[in-house]
């Protein structure tokens, strides 16, 4: 049975569907595109099937030229209509993973994508759901949903998880080229969700089973956080001990083994660093499994804005300034340079605690013209304009490649940079106070 859907996965006419055309699904959609798939992405937001249809790009990663050229060919188009699910062979399910105010993992988008699939399920269709998630989500929330129905996993279906892997931003790896890890419920569930990326991603690494694989991701992703977490440590302890952390993280990367070096900066930012590891603190509670290292590591990434608004406040001290009513001008506010994602931005968290202790804030990013604080919007000033060096303090929260580091030295009365961007700088370093 599962012939035709082979052949239709190798002679590239099955159909492809994938659910959430946010920064994953949107350039996997490209990648089947460009590889002769016909595509039909899901996406409940209408405003964003509609510029889809238009071939208008609303992700930095995918050029709307690009897309333009899939979408006049007929071959990528969008629907906020789930009953398309009944013609496709391939659905994938890119959908948001959040936590909610209680740091508890919030699955009801994977929930509701799964209800929309469970309702036009038919025989011959693969499943696989590529939303970071604690492991046994699939097997435990998706294959009942779909078993429930009389299909049979492995014979009636097929069903995988396979982790994305996108760094927003990155030139270098893209979806195409970035080894794609897959975990199947079945042997075979396995080697069709395999053959599938096989068409348009370079390589493809099999694991035994979906609860693996969604393992694999948060270990890559827990990874970060605890080292991120190891270095903010070491930043911590080396303002005390008058030791220069970024030097010291520059030396270290050196050994050309067993390092691998995190830097420094404002906190966590991001979908992804901050919440993943905390998917799989809740789940491991359901095994009596408590994950003192993770929850450690979300607590210091987590105080970083703190320890750089107390540092900000002993910069304008040795100045005798009070914080309260110094202007603060603050560069770059997405959670990391040269995009304009702000979730979970460091830079917000600071802004909001300065805005808290009476600082006037001012700002630029040229990523983000403007953004909503609490009900106040801000908006991005421009460098032209003398606000930055009217100020009583710089801060630069994110490191964004197109900033002229010198010139701003040169004009600021004061720089605090927390993410050693002004490390080339060699005018005015008296000026320059670092994490
Ligand atoms: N950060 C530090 N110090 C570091 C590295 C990062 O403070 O040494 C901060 C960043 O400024 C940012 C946050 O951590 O606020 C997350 O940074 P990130 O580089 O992990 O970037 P993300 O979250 O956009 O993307 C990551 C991917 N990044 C890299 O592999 C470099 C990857 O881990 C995942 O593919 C992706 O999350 C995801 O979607 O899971």
């Amino acid at each position: 049975m599962s012939a035709s859907l082979k052949e239709k996965i190798q002679n590239r006419t099955a159909l492809v569907g994938i659910i959430g055309m946010g920064y994953v699904g949107l350039p996997l959609a490209c990648e089947f595109a460009k590889g002769g798939f016909n595509v039909t992405g899901i996406d409940i937001n209408q405003e964003k099937v509609d510029k889809l249809n238009q071939g208008t790009s609303y992700i930095l990663d995918v050029d709307s030229s690009e897309l333009t050229l899939y979408v006049d060919r007929g071959i990528l188009s969008a629907t906020s209509n789930p009953s398309v699910l009944e013609k496709m062979d391939c659905i994938i399910i890119c959908v948001p993973t959040p936590l909610r105010k209680t740091k508890d993992p919030n699955i009801s988008y994977i929930y509701t994508a799964s209800e929309s699939v469970a309702k036009h399920l038919k025989q011959e269709q693969i499943i696989i759901l590529q939303s970071t998630t604690y492991p046994g989500t699939t097997e435990e929330l998706l294959m009942p949903m779909f078993e429930e129905l009389g299909f049979k996993a492995g014979k009636d279906f097929y069903l995988a998880f396979s982790p994305e892997r996108v760094d927003p931003g990155n030139k270098k790896y893209t979806t195409g080229n970035t080894p794609k890890i897959v975990g199947g419920v079945t042997k075979l569930c396995t080697e069709l969700a395999a053959l599938l990326f096989n068409q348009v991603i370079d390589q493809v690494v099999l694991v035994e089973t979906p609860r693996e694989a969604e393992m694999v991701k948060l270990l890559e992703n827990t990874f970060r956080s605890i080292n991120i977490g190891l270095v903010n440590e070491l930043a911590m302890m080396s303002d005390r001990m008058g030791i220069d952390i970024w030097r010291v993280v520059d030396a270290a990367a050196t050994k050309p083994f067993g390092f691998m070096p995190f830097y420094p900066g404002p906190g966590l930012g991001g979908h992804c660093i901050p919440i993943d590891p905390f998917y799989l603190s809740w789940k491991a509670k359901t095994f009596d499994f408590f994950t003192k290292l993770i929850e450690l590591a979300g607590e210091i990434n987590g105080n970083m804005p703190r320890f750089v608004v107390h540092k900000l406040q002993d910069i304008l001290n040795d100045r005798s300034k009070p914080l309260k009513g110094s202007t603060i001008f603050v560069l770059g506010v997405s959670y990391k340079r040269d995009i304009s994602d702000l979730r979970e931005s460091p830079a917000l968290e600071v802004i909001k605690l300065l805005a808290s202790k009476g600082a006037i804030i001012k700002y630029n990013d040229p990523f983000v013209p403007s953004f909503n604080l609490d009900g106040t919007v801000l908006e991005s000033t421009s460098l032209e304009l003398p606000d930055m060096e009217q100020s009583d303090c710089i801060v630069i929260a994110t490191n964004h490649s197109v900033y002229d580091y010198t010139d701003i030295v040169r004009r600021a009365p004061v720089v605090f940079d927390t993410r050693n961007a002004t490390r080339n700088v060699t005018e005015s370093r008296e000026k320059i106070v670092k994490l």
